[in-house]
């Protein structure tokens, strides 16, 4: 694995309706990140945190059931030009959010650089949502339909090229709350996925060996994008959409080991952490433990 990370802070909230999840950046980096990587002997650079910009006050304009719309495309381009220049640089990105529409970004600025870059979506929901399909008109329920170039072109043109990866390069894991037209999509476009009901039938180690199996062969890279929310409520209570019976902490952690053991990930972002409807900081704890394990703490 890259020993040289760059970590880029996302404070974005705009793409759901609970504020606090701006704040995911600081309780990450609050719950120990950089003392924990050092420890592994990583060179780290901190590039703080990207602009977001804030919409018009008192509004709740949804332009094409959209909401935020114009500010959450110019905050991906921001984070898009910081994540292809650290790729260039030959240094890991780390992307800390956030709510999960910064992944539009982070995909358009790493994506850029690979003929086939792999994604593991690791969440309790598809993300794969349009303007026509979404029950919310959030758009952090969409990043990856969008990256598909699949959305609004405000959407899918971020950093001036689409789409920025193929549905057969995807997996999901840890999915157990999809829409209709999510579904349809995954159906129609043949996108690998791991529900719950397949992590409970064939445990996580099996899930883990098939995924890193099935992207090592087609894939010139793998950007990790983990939704804290894929796992299960008790364990990471400081997310926006908790849903029950998710992936447990020791699952994760075997599954990040794994993808540690694979040394497939190239890039990486942790998003949802939302501090004021945490426990005591346990979300980003969470969070900074999985890091841990994804770069590769007590394995010998
Ligand atoms: N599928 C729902 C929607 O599109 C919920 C999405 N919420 C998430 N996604 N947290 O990861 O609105
Ligand atoms: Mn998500
Ligand atoms: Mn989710
Ligand atoms: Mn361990």
């Amino acid at each position: 694995m890259n020993k040289q990370l760059s970590v880029i802070g996302v404070p974005m909230d705009l793409g759901q309706m609970r504020r606090g999840v701006d704040m995911g950046p600081s309780a990450i980096r609050y719950a120990g990140m950089v003392e924990r990587l050092e420890q592994l002997k990583y060179n780290i650079e901190d590039l703080g945190d990207i602009e977001i910009p804030r919409p018009k006050q008192n509004t709740d304009e949804k332009e094409d059931n959209l909401r935020n719309l114009n500010e959450i495309a110019e905050g991906s381009r921001r984070l898009a030009k910081a994540v292809d220049e650290v790729v260039e640089n030959k240094r890991f990105p780390l992307v800390l959010g956030g709510d999960h529409s910064i992944a539009m970004g982070t995909l358009a600025g790493v994506a850029k650089h690979y003929e086939n870059l792999g994604v593991i979506w690791y969440d309790a929901h598809g993300d794969l949502n349009t303007a026509d399909s979404s029950p919310s008109g959030n758009i952090h329920g969409m990043p990856l339909a969008v990256s598909l170039g699949i959305g609004h072109e405000k959407l899918t043109s971020i950093h001036d090229y689409e789409p920025k990866i193929k549905p057969e390069n995807i997996v999901i894991i840890g999915a157990r709350s999809l829409d209709e037209g999510e579904r349809v999509l995954i159906e129609e476009k043949g996108i690998k996925v791991y529900t719950m009901h397949e992590v409970d039938r064939m445990g996580m180690t099996q899930v883990m060996e098939e995924t890193v199996d099935y992207l090592k062969d087609r894939t010139d890279g793998v950007h990790l994008s983990l939704d804290l929310d894929g796992l299960d409520p008790n364990e990471a209570p400081g997310v926006g959409t908790p849903v029950m019976g998710g992936l447990s902490y020791r699952e994760s952690h075997l599954a990040m080991e794994m993808l540690h053991q694979s040394g497939m990930i190239t890039s990486a972002e942790f998003v949802e952490v939302n501090p004021i409807l945490d426990e005591k900081n346990k979300t980003a704890s969470v969070a900074v433990g999985l890091m841990g394990s994804l770069f590769g703490e007590s394995l010998k």
